[in-house]
């Protein structure tokens, strides 16, 4: 089932998300639903956040060599924790809910990070490049936190007037 993306500037994108304890049926279904979710809107990454569950999941699913999203690259993670980071890396981000605004955000290019797959089972995992900006972006989610917040004073102004001009266009 797709459901609905909540986006800026809806309040409980600022909750914090609590640790999943159950890896039961009803995570299943909800992991599931973010899947049909997320590759129906275009997106490359969900945090369960983001259709209103406030639970600690992400989805990432990057393009191939061929640009094409395959289910078997999907990363499905609950409870995910960043145990080392290193480098810095600049990346045009965007997000599904912050439709059509996309900016520069530096974050880590290395990371290690801990989490659970579906099962219950622990991964431990490096990543660098898209895959560490995703993964930090998607975790900064968990947190209520959005990638505006990260902008320079400007850029957030920029982006706010934008945000703005936006709503009176569809009034
Ligand atoms: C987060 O972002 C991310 O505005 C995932 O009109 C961003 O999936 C990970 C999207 C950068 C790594 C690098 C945004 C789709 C999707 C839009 C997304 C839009 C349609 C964003
Ligand atoms: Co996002």
């Amino acid at each position: 089932m797709i459901r609905e993306v909540i986006t800026y500037p809806d309040k409980r994108l600022k909750l914090a998300s609590k640790d999943i304890e159950k890896f039961d049926e009803e995570l299943h279904s909800l992991l599931d639903d973010m899947y049909e979710t997320m590759t129906a809107k275009n997106g490359i990454g969900l945090a369960a956040i983001q259709v209103a569950v406030p639970l600690n999941t992400l989805l990432i699913l990057l393009p191939d060599e061929n640009d094409e999203q395959k289910k078997e690259d999907l990363i499905e993670v609950i409870n995910p924790k960043i145990v080392e980071k290193k480098g810095s890396i600049v990346y045009q981000e965007g997000c599904l809910s912050v439709p059509d605004y996309y900016d520069d955000v530096e974050r880590a290019e290395w990371i290690r990070v801990e989490y659970f797959d579906r099962f219950g089972n622990k991964i431990v995992k490096e990543c660098d490049g898209l895959l560490a900006v995703a993964f930090q972006h998607e975790m900064d989610h968990l947190k209520g936190h959005l990638f505006i917040e990260k902008l320079s004073y400007l850029k957030r102004k920029k982006f706010e007037k934008e945000w703005k001009k936006k709503q009176r266009a569809k009034k």
